[in-house]
């Protein structure tokens, strides 16, 4: 009996406790949202933000935030919020309550917005040293909306040097030397079909035609000034493309987990590789490559970028953003850890046109039962669907 009323009185205790523990939470720092993949983090990840603290404002979420820089802000530090805010909206997020929207409002000029990540050596600054990787992964959610059309540029993962901050940024039109910055975007096209984007020392770059001029002068001049001078003649570099065949589209109008990878060459040999996967399902893998000749040369950097310039668009191109993780391995979209290798099948790498990519059995992006997304962001055979386009 003694040990029944024993039994009991612990119970009931364990009860005030976890009701004590429920009061603290709510009047004290804000629970974090059911269903976040951020209350599960793991080891490698480097980082997670799943935009819960919205609730503080723009101001205060951005300093708690891992990011450094944000595209769509201004000097004093506010957001416009036509081009980028945080968001409440009901069912506008993916986990909780707060998710990023970058609604390329018609005030806005229909430009969009950026957050920026960087690897930082100790707290978080624009500027700061840098901590390198050789691979890194980069995870989101994203929902484009049903009437979405059109992004110049998409999620990026970059690196330089530990001291060269701002090496990987103001590149464009410059072959890179293998010894400043390394990267690659996954961009799509008009048809929403997913590719990488990518500069590297051996890529494909113009001449003659368009590629003349002043505008070659003017390209090679400021290469120069970035210690990439036009040494193998005049030329214009733009990022070469590298897709899935046959294409994978990126799906309107739900939540998609999305995730890309790149992994560094060894100096010397071009044993570097890119990837990148939808809904958990690998949709391409690029090898092969040679990224960088000096082992310095590091990554440290993921932007989180719907990038429309002004002028780009004459109309809005609305996205939504959740659950953003960086990791040092394969991160997946939900449940147990899994290896990237557990997904890198042959058959979904390179599948053949009459192919069906499948779900590898050892990885299985099936949602954790604490998670409860809408029931549209659970792959079905739907998704299997429009993953090889006829
Ligand atoms: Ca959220």
């Amino acid at each position: 009996m003694r040990e029944i009323v024993g039994s009991l009185l612990s119970l009931v205790a364990l009860v005030l406790a976890f009701a004590a523990g429920l009061v603290a939470g709510h009047s004290g720092a804000p629970l974090r949202a059911a269903g976040s993949d951020c209350d599960q983090a793991r080891p490698e990840w480097l980082m997670c933000e799943d935009f819960e603290d919205g609730h503080l404002g723009w101001r205060d979420w951005f300093a708690g935030s891992p990011f450094t820089e944000c595209i769509g802000c201004r000097p004093d530090g506010t957001n416009n919020p036509d081009r980028i805010r945080l968001t409440d909206d009901p069912g506008a997020a993916y986990s909780g309550d707060w998710a990023i929207h970058m609604p390329a409002a018609a005030a806005a000029g229909f430009q969009g917005g950026a957050l920026t990540y960087r690897s930082c050596d100790g707290p978080k600054r624009a500027g700061c040293n840098l901590v390198g990787y050789e691979r890194l992964h980069f995870r989101t959610r994203v929902r484009l909306a049903d009437d979405h059309q059109y992004v110049h540029h998409f999620l990026s993962i970059d690196g330089t040097k530990p001291n060269g901050y701002w090496d990987a940024d103001g590149n464009a039109g410059c072959r890179p030397n293998g010894l400043r910055a390394a990267g690659t975007t996954l961009d799509f096209n008009l048809d929403r079909e997913l590719f990488f984007y990518t500069y590297f020392p051996d890529m494909r770059c113009d001449a003659g035609g368009y590629c003349s001029g002043d505008r070659v002068r003017d390209i090679c001049a400021l290469c120069a000034t970035k210690e990439m001078p036009c040494s193998r003649g005049p030329e214009c570099c733009w990022g070469n493309h590298f897709a899935p065949d046959p294409p994978v589209v990126l799906p309107r109008g739900r939540w998609v987990c999305l995730e890309l990878m790149m992994e560094l060459n060894t100096p010397g040999q071009a044993d570097g590789r890119m990837a990148f996967w939808v809904d958990g399902l690998k949709a391409h893998e690029v090898t092969g490559m040679r990224f960088r000749d000096i082992p310095e040369l590091q990554l440290n950097k993921a932007w989180l970028q719907h990038y429309v310039a002004g002028g780009d668009a004459e109309r809005s191109n609305q996205v939504w953003f959740d659950d953003m993780i960086v990791s040092t391995d394969y991160i997946g979209c939900s449940g147990p850890p899994a290896t990237e290798a557990a997904t890198a099948t042959p058959q979904a790498a390179t599948p053949p046109a009459s192919a069906t990519p499948t779900i590898p059995p050892t990885a299985p992006p099936t949602v954790p039962p604490s998670a409860t997304p809408p029931p549209s962001a659970v792959p079905t055979l739907e998704h299997r669907a429009y993953l090889p386009k006829l």
